[in-house]
């Protein structure tokens, strides 16, 4: 077996350096807790970015996984598959919306979310041929192909990587009246994070979703609502939308919807939009595939049969509390929603980084997100006493 340098070594050889890793070696996981190859454990506080929401290795889709294995693992959808069908049943109930296109990368949802708009844009709303708009927020977070980083406002993502697509604009996060001015006639969706999470976990005020919702029924825009991140009880409840009461238009979904297993992600809507999908208009070799679905069914039924919204509200409000009582003086801010938490440090702090490697020295892995901020965001499974455990530590770190 390898050494935890050695693997950090080969990759700095053979990788390309997209990436500025934690040093620390995964080798080995079980619910809320990983290993590294010499056996040190850690507590995964970032759960691969929420798409381990159900815990690493749960039995429940480990098995459902081997047992497809063993029956037939990718079709195409040129034919039928045995478990496509029921899965999007079960996506859909869980959404509360009529119809799903499966893909398999949270970007590929986002593609397919714009796509769908488009289309709907030209043949429902009447919008002139190719002069859809698409408003976006600003600090957005929505993946990395060449449209999508188009209207990113993160230079790193962008920089030299134009020309851009054509027909995105950026409006302020958390800005109704910004929204209201930004649309013409030719406005086809708004695309927009409930919560922000790259950004830094932003929270929008209350009732900003409800007012969005408002205003693109009034001015028949779609609301595209991209829950990669912020879905499957990440923030307390099923979808961060339903903090609001409201429905979108279209529904983006990936990371937890395979507990984390591989990608599996899809585009939700109603069926009078999903109607301007046709055949050939879309699609994917891997999407759909029933061991991606066996795999998202037993994601599901764990997150419903656990309760992970109910988990994810209630310990996430008492991790709230307890990271905000230690009033570190390097807290600037500390805010969250469920399990979806962020300490956001002073300037004077001088940089997250130092404290997710000090965390990680003592057995915490966490993930800085721009230079001030620290997301935590473990397993939804994670127990009272695990949260305890972090808790000692985080004091230990930044009482002093
Ligand atoms: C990386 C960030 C998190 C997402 C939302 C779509 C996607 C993502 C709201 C695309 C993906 C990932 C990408 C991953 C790191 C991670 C991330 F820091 F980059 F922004 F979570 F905060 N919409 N987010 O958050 O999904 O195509 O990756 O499956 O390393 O790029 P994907």
């Amino acid at each position: 077996m390898l050494t935890s340098k050695q693997c950090m070594e080969l990759e700095a050889t053979y990788g390309a350096k997209n990436y500025k890793p934690i040093p620390v070696v995964i080798s080995k996981a079980e619910g809320a807790w990983v290993w590294d190859p010499e056996g040190k454990k850690y507590l995964d506080c970032l759960s691969a970015y929420s798409a381990v929401n159900q815990g690493h290795l749960h039995p429940r889709i480990v098995q459902a996984v081997k047992d497809q294995m063993d029956k037939v693992t990718l079709t195409s959808r040129a034919f039928y598959n045995d478990r496509l069908g029921a899965f999007l049943k079960k996506l859909c109930e869980v959404a509360g919306l009529e119809v799903a296109l499966p893909m398999n990368t949270g970007a590929e949802a986002v593609e397919t979310g714009l796509k769908i708009a488009r289309r709907w844009g030209y043949q429902v709303k009447g919008v002139p041929s190719n002069q859809a708009e698409i408003i976006t927020a600003k600090s957005n977070f929505h993946g990395r192909t060449s449209t999508i980083i188009g209207f990113s406002t993160d230079e790193g993502a962008r920089k030299d990587f134009g020309p851009f697509m054509p027909g995105f604009l950026n409006i302020p996060f958390n800005d109704i009246q910004a929204l209201e001015d930004a649309i013409t006639p030719h406005t086809v969706a708004f695309l927009v994070e409930p919560i922000q999470g790259e950004a830094g976990v932003i929270i929008p005020d209350e009732g900003y979703l409800r007012k969005v919702r408002e205003i693109c029924s009034k001015h028949n825009v779609l609301l595209i609502t991209d829950e990669i991140q912020t879905g499957f009880c990440r923030t307390g409840k099923m979808f961060c939308f339903m903090h609001d009461d409201i429905e979108p238009d279209i529904l983006l979904v990936g990371k937890a919807l395979s507990g984390g297993v591989f990608p599996v992600s899809a585009a939700i809507t109603r069926k009078d939009i999903m109607d301007v999908i046709t055949p050939g208009s879309h699609g994917s070799t891997f999407g759909g595939n029933p061991l991606a679905c066996a795999a998202g069914e037993a994601a599901l039924d764990v997150l419903i049969d656990e309760k992970l919204a109910e988990r994810s509200a209630e310990l996430g409000q008492y991790f709230l509390d307890e990271i905000k009582k230690i009033g570190s003086p390097l807290f600037k801010e500390v805010r969250g929603k469920g399990l979806f938490i962020a300490i956001q440090l002073t300037d004077e702090a001088g940089g997250a980084r130092q404290y997710t490697e000090k965390l990680k020295e003592l057995g915490i892995l966490a993930k800085e997100t721009h230079v001030h901020t620290i997301r935590l965001a473990p397993p939804l499974i994670i127990k009272k006493e695990e949260i305890d455990w972090a808790l000692d530590i985080l004091r230990d770190v930044f009482k002093a």
